[in-house]
């Protein structure tokens, strides 16, 4: 992909919890535009917002009613069309998620299917269910009113569309263009892996030729998506694997990105971060790609959580130096770490479905803090999930004005990325095990992920840090810095 996405750093706006416009207490469209200039302060290249399409919200807009339409719970097209205006007058691109794997149950198409119409055909129906099972627990079959069965490989109110059917094909095209008249940069692709499906659908068997993981005809349905999208326009894709496999979504003539997710299943240690980022660089460089690295989004726990606050931030350093695209997750450009939510309070279907045995998905999801106020800035009624007293501390406008948070950090790493890191190569330079040097051009990344300090050889001027090391010739314990070449002053 040749496209504006190929190093940009997208901010992931999970919109419910961003900012809310009218004070229902959900984020909302004119809330995401208010806040588009605090977007534009950090130093991203573009947002993607989580679906905000007409959708009963059976999984927070991952259940979609009417794929050419805004939800009222978000705004409507009008308020759609002024954020896309909005975000283009500060240079921000703006990138859609879109949810082809599934649809709402409340769907026309489903709806006239469960009716015994011909839409049937656009699902996965059959007489007798067979052991598949749901990402969120449970069969991935549920009955329909005539006591057949339909696949849902997420929640019973997100039934599989069947992408062998020339309508269901015509019809995302339609989606692709409505969308693009609109102005939008870019897609996220749900599920990317998952369209299509084993068409006997045999029963699971282990590696590469799962029956509705990472088919041939899914790519070839990427292929004609590009077709629509020009060369221009970005798609990620959202598919969980072995970077081979999850980089040919990566191919220039079909989503052309690809997350690196294996990133956030990596140890912390040196060794297994070259390891992640070798075989990632590797696998999209076989593809003509670059990978799109990530260290959290609404569906994992938040970095600050799973790794600590300073190794959080040094991975976001880190990979920020790295050749390829960063999506960063709103909310963790403050540090926040994942919120207490009740049980009685949970909205995740993952959790709710699964009794709690899978992830509860809604501690990453909990609204922004703007300020330490009441309702912290976010909204003025009350909000859908509850935030935390202890996240005053995490406001935004303090953060803004304190140049040792961690917003500020990322704000400077940012504005100095594009024009340090400029080259797509990536050396790797001798280190004590533990730390990790890599070199592009004359920049150089170095992670420290021991216990110990590390003396920089030769020296350098640090452009960036994560923390709050004052010496510029010490790495400290789970820190990252960016340096240019060039000496120091040693102060001993
Ligand atoms: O999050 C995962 C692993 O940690 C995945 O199983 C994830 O559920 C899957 O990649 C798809 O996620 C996406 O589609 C879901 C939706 O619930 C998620 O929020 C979305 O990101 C169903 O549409």
């Amino acid at each position: 992909m040749s496209s504006w996405g190929r190093s940009a750093v997208v901010y992931q706006v999970y919109v419910r919890s961003f900012l809310d416009g009218d004070g229902d207490g959900v984020g909302d469209l004119a809330g995401l535009t208010a806040g588009l200039d605090a977007v534009a302060r950090l130093g991203v290249d573009g947002l993607w917002l989580t679906p905000v399409y007409r959708s009963p919200q059976a999984d927070h807009g991952y259940d979609v009613a009417d794929h050419r339409d805004v939800d009222p719970l978000f705004g409507d097209l009008a308020a759609f069309d002024a954020f896309v205006a909005a975000a283009h007058d500060r240079g921000l691109r703006v990138v859609m998620d879109l949810v082809p794997n599934h649809v709402s149950d409340q769907h026309p198409w489903f709806v006239a299917a469960q009716a015994g119409g011909p839409e049937r055909a656009l699902f996965h129906v059959r007489s007798q269910p067979n052991g598949w099972r749901s990402m969120f627990g449970g069969s991935a079959w549920s009955a329909m009113p005539d006591g057949d069965w339909y696949l849902h490989l997420f929640a019973p109110e997100q039934p599989d569309l069947n992408w062998a059917r020339p309508e269901v094909q015509e019809d995302f095209l339609e989606t692709l263009r409505f969308w693009l008249a609109r102005g939008v940069d870019g897609f996220r692709v749900d599920v990317a892996g998952g369209l299509a499906k084993e068409p006997s659908y045999a029963e699971v068997r282990s590696g590469a030729d799962h029956p509705h993981w990472d088919r041939t005809e899914v790519h070839e349905i990427y292929r004609s998506w590009r077709g629509v999208l020009g060369p221009d326009v970005l798609a990620v894709a959202e598919a969980w694997g072995p970077p081979e496999r999850t980089a040919a979504f990566a191919r220039a003539d079909e989503l052309g990105q690809a997350f690196a997710f294996d990133i956030l299943r990596t140890a912390w240690s040196a060794a297994a971060l070259r390891r992640t980022v070798d075989a990632q660089l590797a696998a999209h460089r076989a593809v003509g790609a670059l990978p799109a690295w990530v260290v959290g989004n609404h569906d994992i726990a938040r970095a600050a959580t799973r790794l600590g606050p300073d190794r959080a931030l040094a991975l976001h350093l880190f990979l920020l130096a790295l050749p390829g695209a960063f999506y960063l997750y709103a909310g963790d450009e403050l540090g926040l770490p994942d919120a207490e939510v009740p049980p009685e309070r949970w909205q995740d279907p993952q959790s709710l479905r699964s009794g709690g045995r899978l992830p509860n998905r809604d501690g990453a999801r909990v609204p922004l803090p703007w300020t330490s106020g009441d309702t912290f800035g976010f909204t003025t009624g009350e909000p859908w999930l509850p935030i935390p007293a202890e996240w005053a501390a995490y406001a935004r406008d303090r953060q803004e004005a304190d140049p040792s948070s961690t917003w500020s950090v990322l704000r400077r790493a940012l504005s100095a990325r594009s024009a340090l890191w400029t080259t797509e190569d990536l050396t790797w330079e001798d280190a004590r095990p533990g730390v990790l040097v890599g070199r592009r051009g004359a920049a150089r990344v170095v992670l420290n992920t021991s216990s110990r300090p590390w003396r920089l050889p030769g020296g350098g001027r640090v452009v960036a840090r994560s923390g709050p090391g004052e010496d510029p010739t010490i790495v400290t314990p789970s820190e990252c810095v960016w340096l240019t070449d060039g000496q120091v002053p040693f102060r001993g």
